[in-house]
């Protein structure tokens, strides 16, 4: 049985469309793992207290046979060994981030495994390209379509530019 996720994209260190770009080949060569959709590329304005360069940020549908926890495993393996992430600044500046945010409708709460993703509904750089692949996804926990949490939104007053149209 196949499972669909979603995966948000980001990185603010190096060539950040091209880290996306090569994020999104990384992934799509998992096993059990088939990309279908891509939301378009978007700068943002950083989130948080540490003062960093705009982040380029998407999100990408796939369709899995891989449970949730293999999954995530498979994510920290691209930002190790793809990218070779440096963790050093808590939120700071990252070659590659790749956060799972929705596994079907699962809800998990595991120490290092939390989904939907914990922060999700609150971040504009997420919910805008999520909202461009799957506006009426609803969420697991709160009831309301993708769509309807982004209109909602208020408190996250960063800024979400375009950078780049659909690439698949
Ligand atoms: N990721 C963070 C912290 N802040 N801000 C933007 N704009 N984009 C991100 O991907 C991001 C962030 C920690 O994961
Ligand atoms: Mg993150
Ligand atoms: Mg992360």
């Amino acid at each position: 049985m196949e499972t669909e996720a979603y995966i948000a994209l980001g990185s603010n260190l190096g060539n950040r469309e091209l880290n996306l770009l090569r994020a999104v080949a990384e992934v799509g060569r998992v096993p059990d793992c088939r990309v279908t959709a891509l939301s378009s590329f978007y700068e943002t304005s950083p989130v948080g207290n540490v003062n960093q360069d705009l982040f380029c940020n998407a999100v990408l549908r796939i369709s899995t046979r891989l449970d949730a926890r293999s999954l995530l495993t498979r994510l920290l393996r691209i930002e190790n060994e793809t990218f070779k992430r440096v963790r050093t600044v808590h939120q700071g500046p990252r070659s590659m981030d790749l956060d799972l945010l929705l596994y079907g409708d699962s809800v998990i709460n595991e120490e290092d495994l939390v989904v939907p993703h914990p922060r999700l509904a609150e971040r504009r750089f997420v919910l805008q390209p999520l909202c461009e692949i799957a506006p009426d996804l609803l969420h697991p926990l709160i009831g309301k379509s993708m769509c309807e949490i982004l209109a909602a939104l208020k408190s996250d007053e960063s800024v979400v530019k375009l950078l780049r149209e659909e690439l698949v």
